[in-house]
């Protein structure tokens, strides 16, 4: 079975035909932050309108909250979304297909525990993209709902700012502003490579700071791995920075990070298995 999978994050829209676990056809186009979900939905429609008979259901993955088929917003800076919208029936009357909605990071956290990452019955993803999102998979189960959002964590040490904020792309970003630089987050580690200490230290504050949340998740889930992903987690060298932030720390609280098999494509593909039949 073929389905036509899309995964709409702050900054990138995929979308792809995927069989099993493998990518028959993919495009990606720009996430138009400012012009909505409608405009997001017409521009996946329009860019894979040629490939309509060749699919039968649909898998949508979003940056977001899902609940009850409808779409919010947890953190509009990450990505702004009307409260509530009506995600599964508005794909459904644009596609003309049964559509199955969930969370980015929920949907690639059960891509890699299907196809990618070699673990047991319990794994976390953690994307560190835009924002920071995150998947539980316990006993083989995908969490849904609210469970894996772990970019909204509040410190309490840090204020009413989610964690997110303080460690992600966006994040990234602001504080290369704020040095002088306005250039995006992927930016800022190629010049940390380059040897440019203030790139260096920003990339290794946000790497410390996701690692500590790693430690935190362990504590809540001892999965058998987390899966790190996202533009910023794959970025090279960021997971390497967060595995020497770990390597002081007791073995006991260490978690095992790998780095997201499937990549990029872990969200379409996961939405992908959980809109088949059956699920
Ligand atoms: C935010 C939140 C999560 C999402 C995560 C990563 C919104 C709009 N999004 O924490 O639902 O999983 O960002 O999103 O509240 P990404 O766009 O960076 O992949």
């Amino acid at each position: 079975e073929t389905v036509l999978s899309i995964d709409i994050g702050g900054t990138k829209t995929m979308a792809a035909l995927v069989s099993g676990s493998t990518v028959v056809e993919e495009i990606v186009v720009p996430t138009a932050r400012d012009a909505g979900p409608d405009a997001w939905l017409s521009k996946v429609a329009e860019s894979t309108a040629n490939w309509r008979n060749r699919y039968e259901r649909i898998g949508i993955a979003v940056t977001g909250f899902i609940e009850g088929g409808h779409w919010s917003a947890l953190n509009p800076a990450t990505l702004s979304i009307p409260d509530r919208y009506p995600l599964v029936d508005r794909v459904a009357a644009l596609f003309g297909k049964p559509t199955f909605a969930v969370n980015d990071a929920q949907a690639a956290a059960w891509g890699e525990y299907r196809f990618g990452a070699e673990s047991g019955d319990d794994l976390v993803f953690l994307t560190i993209s835009t924002g920071i999102g995150g998947g539980v998979v316990i006993n083989g189960k995908p969490l849904l709902g609210l469970a894996g959002h772990f970019g909204l964590i509040r410190s309490p040490s840090q204020g009413q700012a989610p964690f997110e904020d303080q460690t992600s792309g966006r994040w990234i970003a602001s504080e290369a502003l704020k040095a002088g630089h306005p250039i995006d987050a992927v930016e800022v580690f190629e010049r940390a490579r380059n040897g440019e200490t203030w790139a260096a230290d920003i990339m290794s504050l946000s790497a410390h700071r996701a690692a500590t949340l790693c430690r935190d998740i362990q504590l809540m889930f001892d999965p058998d791995v987390i899966v790190i992903g996202g533009g910023i987690g794959l970025a090279e060298g960021y997971l390497d920075l967060m595995r020497s932030h770990l390597s002081g720390m007791s073995p006991r609280f260490t978690p095992r990070l790998v780095a997201a098999k499937l990549g990029r494509r872990a969200g379409i593909i996961g939405a992908a298995d959980l809109a088949g039949e059956g699920k």
